[in-house]
């Protein structure tokens, strides 16, 4: 099992990136042994290991704080503050993911089988939210494709479709009487978007097990598209033919198409989404210009060639 279940680390304890970055030497240096031997109570800090990307950004991260204090997930609440609150109400453990449709091997998966073949790895990415705020997270995660290879999918398979658990009893958004979305949250990819290399599922960020917050035991991340594309607490994945229904787009098809890249110059129909405020920098943080793909277009736009980004946005 590559998740080692250590008590959790009380974000107080972990409040800078400068904390964080001398726990991070511990978690990625090649003393830990020894430090482990010498300093068993920063040794006990470690949780999860995994090797660091290439593929981060060298921008500082989001502190641990925010990143787990201001969050979108409906299933919870539709305020920023409602998953911190709430999600410790879910249950998490034991937990797996199907994955079937147009595969040669369809699969149901516990989280720990899943995880067992797999290198875990640090990638720090951009997050964009069409709200308009960004964060930059360490995430712990390991490329999609991985699991999709497993599976072997058919000739035929075209879009992967991801679906979040539905347990009303454990999320209260699930059970209000104003329904915010459609449950189960659901989303979707063009195969060769979920096959790409910056296409992770995550199980952790900043060297933890990932915060139930923040789409616990096992989320998508995808960071060239718009936050939302980003699915948690994952219980299916399924290979089809046809493009797959998403819940926002469910909600609103006028404001919320279905790739959804960040795009600087394709306006929400009720904001721009030329500038975006970085989340955590305080009160007089400046707004920053938003990057076409959220700055991965170097590894993304031939995906898209050929295509009016205006009109699949
Ligand atoms: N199941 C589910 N997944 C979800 C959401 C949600 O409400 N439910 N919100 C999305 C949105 S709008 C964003 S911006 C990101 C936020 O991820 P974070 O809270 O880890 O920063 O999660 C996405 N994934
Ligand atoms: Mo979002």
């Amino acid at each position: 099992m590559l998740i080692k279940h250590t008590p959790p680390i009380r974000s107080s304890e972990i409040t800078s990136r400068e904390v964080y970055l001398s726990r991070r030497d511990l978690l990625f240096g090649a003393s830990i042994t020894a430090l482990s031997l010498f300093a068993p109570q920063r040794a006990e800090a470690m949780s999860l290991e995994a090797a660091s990307s290439p593929l981060s950004t060298d921008e500082a991260a989001t502190t641990f704080e925010h990143v787990t204090s201001y969050n979108n997930f409906y299933e919870f609440g539709t305020g920023k503050d409602d998953p911190a609150k709430n999600a410790h109400m879910l249950t998490t453990k034991p937990w797996s993911v199907k994955v079937e449709g147009l595969v040669s091997r369809p699969t149901e998966f516990d989280l720990e089988d899943l995880l067992r073949p797999i290198t875990l790895e640090e990638r720090i990415y951009r997050l964009r939210c069409v709200e308009g705020w960004s964060m930059v997270i360490p995430w712990v995660g390991f490329p999609l494709s991985e699991v999709l290879k497993r599976v072997v999918p058919l000739g035929s398979a075209k879009f992967v479709a991801f679906e979040t658990l539905h347990r009303p009893e454990e999320m209260p958004g699930q059970n209000a009487f104003f329904q915010a979305l459609r449950w189960p949250y659901v989303e979707g990819l063009r195969l060769d978007e979920a096959m790409h290399h910056l296409t992770i599922l995550a199980v952790g960020l900043y060297g933890e097990e990932l915060p139930n917050q923040n789409g616990a035991p096992i989320r998508l991340v995808v960071p060239w598209k718009y936050g939302f594309k980003s699915i948690k607490s994952i219980v299916k994945i399924t290979l089809t033919e046809e493009q797959p229904p998403t819940s926002w787009n469910r909600q609103n098809p006028r404001e919320y198409g279905f790739y959804s890249n960040v795009n600087p110059e394709v306006d929400h129909p009720r904001w721009s989404q030329a500038t975006e405020l970085p989340i955590g920098e305080g009160l007089f943080a400046k707004r920053k210009p938003t990057l076409m793909f959220n700055g991965y277009g170097e590894e993304v736009a031939h995906l898209y060639e050929g295509m009016d980004l205006t009109k699949f946005y």
